[in-house]
């Protein structure tokens, strides 16, 4: 039993190694782009941990983009550029993204195969906005990456205020992004409260929020609720699984799964996690009715792993 239990965990760790070789070759490029101060490095880190955004670890790609190549925990090649300024034409940063773009499309046009072309490109951009919104420059750049039908996601940050204010940006930003692909509210680092300021038990607006260096929490006043008059904890960050849901699903399949695999900091571990793994996996392999998939398959089930570990 013992014996079988350990072979289990070593035949699992070699088909992980492969996976997550595979996964490294093909990681997304994503790009990251988005005014001073509105939480780039905020949702870099909300998404991804520390394993990214390491300064140390980035190569200059031109002189306002950085690339931060994919690492063991976080497969995927990151593209930081540095944050525009309201008061410029930004010309530097557009003509940087010029050369980006190029330089992805001569490195997939080196490449034979389908597979190998399709994983140099660029695969998706995060703009992330504050409440100030530079339509013109948005606009400018969707029109850069139009041909090469890059997705742009707005990403609405700071979304730690009230409801009615957030949906009017929301609105006021899908109206005059019509290149968006998609407008998502996130909380990269939760300062002011939760999400819309929402109770998350009732989504009542009455609550009364106490967030301070020391403490971080809030009540509902809502006497229907269920949590009302209880001290509900202040997250690190909200709307972050709908971001990877919303650009995973306009993700190449190939490149889709190490970007799922980014969230799993933990995956690595797998002795520590062998026995949930084993679990999972088996009940999966149960569910399906049919003989266990090989781990990288496995992958592919990106809903069961996330409960998973
Ligand atoms: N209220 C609130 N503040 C946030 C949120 N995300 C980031 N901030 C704050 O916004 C400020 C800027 O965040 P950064 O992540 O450093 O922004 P950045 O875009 O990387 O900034 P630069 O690299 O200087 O251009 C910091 O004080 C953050 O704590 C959020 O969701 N809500
Ligand atoms: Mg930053
Ligand atoms: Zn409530």
């Amino acid at each position: 039993m013992a014996d079988a239990y350990a072979q289990a965990v070593s035949s699992l760790r070699e088909q992980a190694e492969r996976a997550t070789d595979s996964l490294m070759k093909n990681g997304p490029r994503l790009l990251i782009m988005g005014g001073s101060g509105v939480g780039k490095s905020s949702v870099v880190n909300a998404c991804f941990g520390r394993h990214v955004a390491n300064v140390s670890h980035s190569i200059p790609c031109t002189s306002s983009i950085s690339h931060f190549p994919p690492t063991e925990r976080c497969p995927i090649h990151l593209y930081d550029t540095k944050g525009f300024e309201t008061q410029s034409n930004n010309e530097d940063i557009l003509r940087d993204l010029r050369q980006l773009l190029q330089e992805r499309r001569d490195a997939s046009a080196s490449k034979s195969s389908l597979e190998e072309r399709m994983a140099e490109r660029l695969h998706a951009v995060w703009w992330v906005v504050d409440f100030r919104l530079e339509v013109v420059l948005f606009n400018t750049v969707a029109k850069l990456f139009e041909d090469d039908e890059v997705p742009i996601f707005v990403i609405l940050n700071k979304c730690d205020r009230a409801k009615a204010e957030v949906e009017e940006c929301l609105k006021a930003t899908s109206d005059r992004c019509t290149g968006a692909t998609a407008v998502i509210p996130v909380v990269a680092a939760a300062k002011h409260g939760p999400m819309l300021k929402l109770c998350e038990a009732c989504d009542s607006e009455e609550i009364l929020i106490m967030c301070n260096a020391r403490k971080s929490f809030y009540v509902c006043q809502n006497s229907d609720c269920q949590q009302c008059d209880q001290q509900q904890k202040v997250k690190p960050a909200y709307g972050i699984e709908k971001l990877f849901e919303e650009t995973t699903a306009r993700l190449p399949v190939l490149v889709a799964k190490s970007f799922r695999q980014a969230e799993l900091e933990c995956f690595h571990d797998l002795q520590h996690n062998a026995h949930a793994i084993i679990v999972g996996f088996a009940s999966v392999a149960a569910a399906a009715g049919a003989t266990p998939a090989p781990f990288s398959d496995f992958f592919l089930l990106t809903g069961i792993q996330v409960a998973m570990v």
